[in-house]
């Protein structure tokens, strides 16, 4: 009948308002916590370096020979290159309370750097440079492992710091 019809299409039209609203608050409270995240604890997204020819990344000194160096009284610089199926270097080993800066890239599909008991966890990706700094305060052996799946032999992917 015409009035049922009438009725329900008004008890839809009701649902429909509510949920619109829904989504329209679910936005703002969104959008409010990407500000809130990004005033309350910096932005870190983006690049300082622009992407570049794999190879150029390659051949620079600190990728063409990866490793381990001092760079102050206790702060280091790990070059890192990451390949299927390994960390260069994969064994770390520096002191406890050392400021070490990581400079990582990709020899050739994109790996995760992640290191267990730590909120390191980053994408290497081939042409471009991942840098983050990292002050390991506890002594004791971290795992380094690649979250991304990466080929057939990507869990057999560790590394290990020790301190
Ligand atoms: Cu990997």
């Amino acid at each position: 009948m015409a009035g049922d019809d009438h009725a329900a299409h008004e008890t839809i039209e009701r649902y429909e308002r509510i949920w619109v609203g829904f989504s329209l608050i679910l936005i703002v409270v969104f959008v409010s916590l990407v500000f809130y995240a990004v005033s309350m604890h910096g932005g870190h997204i983006g690049h300082a370096e622009p992407r570049q020819d794999p190879q150029k990344i390659l051949a620079m000194e600190e990728f063409a020979n990866p490793g381990i160096e001092q760079t102050g009284d206790n702060s280091y610089q790990v070059n890192m290159v990451a390949m299927a199926f390994s960390f260069v270097p994969g064994e770390i080993e520096i002191p406890v309370g050392a400021e070490v800066t990581f400079r990582m890239t990709s020899r050739d599909v994109i790996h995760g750097f992640q290191v267990r008991g730590t909120g390191i966890n980053v994408e290497l990706i081939p042409g471009d440079i991942s840098s983050l700094k990292y002050t390991f305060d506890r002594p004791g052996e971290y795992l380094m492992i690649c979250n991304q799946y990466c080929g057939v032999a990507h869990q057999n992917m560790l590394g290990r710091i020790a301190l």
